[in-house]
């Protein structure tokens, strides 16, 4: 196990639903230390930057439209494991199969308004950290 950073996102529902406390407690109840934060609010260009990955998927534009109805939260997280352990503390992707515990079973409506992201692997993690943060912006 090594110490790594992770990107850690609350999604427009859950900011607009009134969880963002909850959900930043939950994190740091789980030992992850909060390196950087902000409230933002995506643009249509970034969505589709970010998700390019999805972008041949049926549901790119409505996860675009969800990603840009409202601000979220971007954070870098840093823990033993990061990137594994936040996925694990997030839940499954679709809320109807995430654990008991996890932050999607708490929080998420269905599987596109999921409350939160996480990268999934260290190369995921070293393009979303600086897609945006500068590195003068992680303490
Ligand atoms: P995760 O966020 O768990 O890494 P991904 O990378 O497969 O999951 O999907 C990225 C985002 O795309 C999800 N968080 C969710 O908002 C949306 N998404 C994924 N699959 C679907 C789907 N079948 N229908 C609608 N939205 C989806």
């Amino acid at each position: 196990m090594s110490v790594e950073r992770t990107f850690a996102m609350i999604k427009p529902d859950a900011v607009a639903g009134g969880h963002t406390g909850d959900i930043i407690s939950i994190i740091e109840k789980a030992g992850f230390r909060v390196v950087a934060l902000r409230k933002h609010h995506i643009t249509r260009k970034q969505a589709e930057g970010f998700y390019a990955v999805h972008q041949a998927r049926p549901f790119f534009g409505g996860l675009v439209k969800f990603m840009t109805e409202a601000p979220a939260i971007v954070m870098v997280l840093e823990n033993e494991n990061a990137i594994a352990a936040w996925r694990e503390l997030m839940g499954a992707t679709n809320p109807a199969n995430a654990a008991e515990g996890t932050i999607r079973k708490k929080f998420a409506t269905d599987i596109e308004r999921n409350c939160v992201h996480g990268s999934d692997a260290l190369e995921t993690a070293a393009q979303e950290i600086p897609f945006f943060f500068s590195s003068s912006e992680l303490l």
